[in-house]
């Protein structure tokens, strides 16, 4: 029998990539996010409300999440596989020159609603023996200048990630955190607010990630034998790595 995947976030980017790859693979998806129209393009592009259901909801709303939720078809109500992928980073600035709601955003995004929406569905994967995989970042072990809250963010999912296998020890629920470097999404659109430009200087020549490895990635972690557990997957294009130390002197 196929098998479900709830996909936040599934509006562009790895989110979308990850549903064409599970839908492909004979899975059913449920796609999240707030724009209703990309996700209901999605779904008349990958066969229809048989393969695929529309749960458009702002990460954000508690209870637009459990309407969501409630409403889930019979056919894609046990969830097998629930895959945070929703999240964002705004803003590139020094932490002392940043934008308050920007921050608020982030966290209400990244770290609340991942944490929510895991609570709510943690009784059904456990009924399935399903697998969560939290997408979390390089920027969660490296910081890096006007990382700030957005890698903090990002920690806070790897953290929960470990913390959640502990505690699922025992049900047959796998956890992963998949820690993706520079990848070529919308996502560095929403960082700089739309500048085209910024996006095109960031990834030129760069040769970035793309969202298909992403979703590649994530296909290849819930499809592994259920005693094998991937805790944490990092990852980077091969262009990106690191730089000495900053020393600042007076
Ligand atoms: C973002 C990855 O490399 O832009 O999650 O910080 S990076």
């Amino acid at each position: 029998m196929s098998k479900t995947v709830l996909i936040t976030g599934a509006s562009a980017g790895f989110g979308a990539a990850t549903a064409r790859r599970f839908v492909q693979g004979g899975w059913r998806a449920i796609v999240t996010a707030r724009r209703a129209e990309r996700l209901a393009d999605l779904q008349a592009e990958l066969g229809g409300p048989d393969k695929v259901h529309v749960a458009a909801f702002d990460m954000r709303d508690e209870a637009g999440m459990d309407a969501a939720i409630a409403a889930l078809p019979p056919a894609f109500a046990g969830v097998d596989c629930l895959i945070n992928n929703a999240g964002l980073a705004l803003g590139t600035a020094p932490a002392q020159n940043c934008d308050l709601a920007q921050w608020r955003q982030m966290i209400d995004t990244n770290v609340t609603g991942l944490a929510t929406i895991t609570h709510k569905l943690l009784k059904t994967l456990i009924a399935s023996r399903g697998a969560i995989i939290n997408l979390a970042s390089v920027a969660a072990t490296y910081p890096y200048p006007g990382g700030n809250v957005y890698g903090g963010t990002k920690a806070f999912v790897r953290q929960f990630s470990l913390g959640l296998r502990s505690d699922l020890a025992g049900t047959g629920v796998r956890v992963t955190s998949v820690e993706p470097g520079m990848c070529e999404s919308e996502f560095t659109l929403v960082r700089t607010g739309g500048d085209q430009a910024a996006y095109d200087r960031l990834y030129k020549g760069a040769n970035p990630l793309q969202p298909e490895d992403i979703a590649e990635t994530l296909w290849w972690i819930a499809n592994l034998p259920p005693h094998m557990n991937v805790n944490a997957v990092e990852m980077m294009p091969v262009s990106q790595s690191w730089q000495p130390f900053a020393v600042h002197r007076e």
